[in-house]
Order: C-alpha cells, then sequence, then structure tokens
C-alpha cells in the first residue's frame, strides 16, 4: 500500500514493485485535472491493472478513509509517501503541511494499530530534519534543527514513527533520505526547474531562468535507487532509522554549470548578490536571474549526508554520480522539449 503514488517516488517504488511479483494498492487524490501522468503507464498496463495494481480515493487527512483503506487491504508494507512535499509552499501553507506531514503519518499509525494489521510501514523522513545543520556529514545520530514548517511536520512524523514502535511493537522505520532527483521530479523543485529551463533555452523557446539562492548546497542522488533502499529498510531484521544519501555536496550554481555543460554551453557569472547574472559565454547571453521571490524566510545552507549505515545493514549504496544525475535529467528534458511535449 502506497501513499504519495502519483509523485516520484511512488511511481518508481511500484514499478520496482509490481517488477518483484507484489500486488500494489494505491491511494490518490481527487483532483480536479489529471494528477496520474507518472503511472498512466502502469494503470494502462493489461498486465497488472485489476489484478496487482489497483487505486483507491484517499487523503492523509481523512482518517476515516486511512482506518477503512488498511482494513480492507490488510496491506504487508505500507510506504507513506504522500506529503506537501514542497518546503518553500509549507511557508506558505503550514498548518496543511502539518496535518498531512505531521498528522497524517499519525493516522496511518493509528490505524495500524487499531486494526491490528500485521504490516510493516516506511515513513518518508528527511534531510530537511537535519536544517541548521549540527555536524557534517550528517548521520542517524545528528541532532535535528527543523528550518521550515514542512521540516517540523516531518519531525512530527520521524518521532512518532519511534513512539509507535517502541510503545506498540509496530515495524515502524524512518528512511531519512537526502534529495533525489530524477526525469520525473516535479518541475517546480530547482533541479528539474534548471535542466527544463536550459533545454528550452538553448531551443531558444524561454528567454530567462530565475532562480532565488545559488549557494545553497545538497546532497542530489538519482531517485530510481533510493526507493530500492526504501524496499530495503522494510525487508531488515527489525525496524529502525535509515540515512540513504551520496555523501557528496554540490551548490545550486554547480548545478546550473554542468547543466549548460551538458547542453554544449558554458556559464560565467557576473556580479554579486541579487545583481549577480548569469550569461552564455560563446553569445554573451543573459540566461540566469537573482529574484529573491525564491528566497526563504530561513534556509537550509548545506546537507551531505553518510550513508555508511544503510551500506552496513542494508547493502544499498548509491550507484548515479552528480555528473550522471545531470545527464540523465537534462538528455530527457531536452528530448522534451525538442518534441514540446512536455
Ligand atoms: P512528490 O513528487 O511531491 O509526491 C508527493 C505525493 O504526495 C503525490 O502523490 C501527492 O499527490 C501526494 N499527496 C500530497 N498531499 C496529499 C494528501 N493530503 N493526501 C494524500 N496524498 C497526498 O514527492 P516525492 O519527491 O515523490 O517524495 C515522496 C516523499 O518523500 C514525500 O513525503 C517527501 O516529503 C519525501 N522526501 C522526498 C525527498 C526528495 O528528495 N524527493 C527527500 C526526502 C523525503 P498529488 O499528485 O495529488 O499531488
Ligand atoms: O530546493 C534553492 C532552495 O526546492 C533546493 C524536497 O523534495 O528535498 C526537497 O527539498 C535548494 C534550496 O528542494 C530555487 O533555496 C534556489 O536551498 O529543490 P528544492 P529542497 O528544499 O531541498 C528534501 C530532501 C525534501 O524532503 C523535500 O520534500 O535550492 N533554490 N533557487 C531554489 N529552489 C527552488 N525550488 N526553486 C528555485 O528557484
Amino acid at each position: 500500500m502506497i501513499s504519495g503514488i502519483t509523485g516520484q517516488d511512488g511511481s518508481y517504488l511500484t514499478e520496482m514493485l509490481l517488477e518483484k511479483g507484489y500486488i500494489v494498492h494505491g491511494i490518490i487524490r481527487r483532483s480536479s485535472s489529471f494528477n496520474t501522468f507518472r503511472i498512466d503507464h502502469i494503470y494502462n498496463n493489461p498486465d497488472y491493472l485489476n489484478s496487482r495494481f489497483f487505486l483507491h480515493y484517499g487523503d492523509l487527512t481523512d482518517s476515516s478513509n486511512l482506518n477503512r483503506l488498511v482494513e480492507k487491504i490488510q496491506p504487508t508494507e505500507i510506504y507513506n509517501l504522500g506529503a506537501q512535499s514542497h518546503v518553500q509552499v509549507s511557508f506558505e501553507v503550514p498548518e496543511y503541511t502539518a496535518e498531512v506531514d505531521g498528522i497524517g503519518t499519525l493516522r496511518f499509525l493509528d490505524a495500524i494499530k487499531e486494526t491490528g494489521v500485521k504490516t510493516r510501514f516506511y515513513q518518508a523522513s528527511t534531510s530537511e530534519l537535519y536544517g541548521k545543520v549540527q555536524e557534517i556529514p550528517q548521520t542517524e545520530k545528528t541532532p535535528f534543527y527543523p528550518r521550515s514548517p514542512y521540516a517540523a511536520a516531518k519531525l512530527y512524523s520521524y518521532w512518532i514513527v519511534v513512539n509507535y514502535r517502541e510503545g506498540y511493537n509496530v515495524f515502524a522505520s524512518n528512511g531519512i533520505l537526502f534529495n533525489h532527483e530524477s526525469e520525473r521530479r516535479g518541475k517546480t523543485f530547482v533541479t528539474r526547474k534548471i535542466t527544463v529551463a536550459a533545454s528550452k533555452i538553448i531551443l531558444g523557446q524561454q528567454d530567462m531562468l530565475s532562480l532565488g539562492n545559488l549557494d545553497a548546497k545538497r546532497d542530489w542522488g538519482y531517485a530510481p535507487e533510493y526507493v530500492e533502499g526504501m524496499w530495503r529498510i522494510l525487508q531488515a531484521d527489525r525496524p529502525d532509522d535509515f540515512v540513504l544519501a551520496t555523501n557528496e555536496t554540490h551548490s545550486i550554481r554547480e548545478f546550473v554549470e554542468e547543466t549548460f555543460m551538458n547542453l554544449g554551453e558554458e556559464i560565467v557569472w557576473k556580479g554579486n548578490g541579487v545583481d549577480e547574472k548569469g550569461f552564455l559565454k560563446s553569445s554573451g547571453k543573459e540566461v540566469v536571474r537573482i529574484d529573491p521571490r525564491y528566497f526563504r524566510p530561513t534556509e537550509v545552507d548545506l546537507l551531505v549526508g553518510n550513508p555508511a549505515k544503510a551500506k552496513e545493514i542494508l547493502g544499498w549504496q548509491p550507484k548515479t554520480t552528480f555528473r550522471d544525475l545531470v545527464k540523465i535529467m537534462v538528455a530527457s528534458d531536452f528530448e522534451k522539449a525538442k518534441k514540446r511535449s512536455e
């Protein structure tokens, strides 16, 4: 059973579980426009639909719905990936973010406790918990310091998972996942925003890429490898908490440079602060600008995670390097832009 099945991770996890022979039940939200584009290819596969792949309407804000679904489906594994997952948006909708990303997890855990269903529960915890980092690199033992309503809500979820594990013997684990990206990443997250915009700029379909803080650093991995890590977390002998990360960190600025490099262009930076601009070296054309609207009230400056525990206990390690990740995303977005398919 997967919440957040229509998201980046939900779609990769579904593919992986179906390949392993699982029956997959996904929770989708009613939407006035299509929100299933990442799983349509699975839905339209006659081998899966109505035999091993099922979708149910639901919402993490509705405990009666979650109780009913847990009781009816009797899942052996639950992956709680549903969330208002955008950090900047969480400053605009803090209460809703707490409802979904915090209390939503409690609703799920309580449905397990009350129905007595024997299941294993995966919680999509996040490197955002480290926020203003207290240690470099971050491990499972590093103290948390959340810096957004999103991170504060996820902090509640982290601890309620630990509490239901210790108090009620629920097999519940936290995956503390550092940023993971892909060609399916939502287009308002910075990596995909950059690869989409740069592709369109090179093809003459867009003039400018506007960004916020270029100096923030993130530990970026490749999403399909991270969902395999989620599965491994639930196959462990006992429930526990694990960091999944690459142990490498790069700035947004480097991501921009690497993206344009893949498109055969070099970026030259001029100016400082909000007046900094990025130009194509070949033509002198201005292509990157700073827009303070993308600054956050509190920023997470640097994340880098040490996945040693996951390697030792789960045999998990990331394979795709930063350069390969950018290459994969640029290749995909450049093709889509050429075909004007998205
Ligand atoms: P995503 O692409 O934004 O997907 C989020 C999913 O949650 C979507 O399916 C969305 O449905 C669903 N959702 C939103 N509000 C909901 C609600 N009220 N009830 C039920 N479902 C709801 O996120 P992702 O990148 O795949 O991330 C998956 C999970 O991992 C999230 O919990 C995220 O916070 C966490 N996480 C992500 C990263 C990362 O780098 N990607 C790192 C650490 C942790 P719609 O399609 O209808 O919007
Ligand atoms: O921002 C900076 C921004 O929105 C990364 C979510 O999946 O990963 C994600 O959260 C950095 C930040 O991801 C823009 O200020 C600059 O420092 O791509 P992002 P995030 O906030 O790291 C974690 C692990 C999660 O758990 C979350 O669910 O990039 N930045 N300029 C920008 N960010 C955005 N979005 N847009 C800009 O224009």
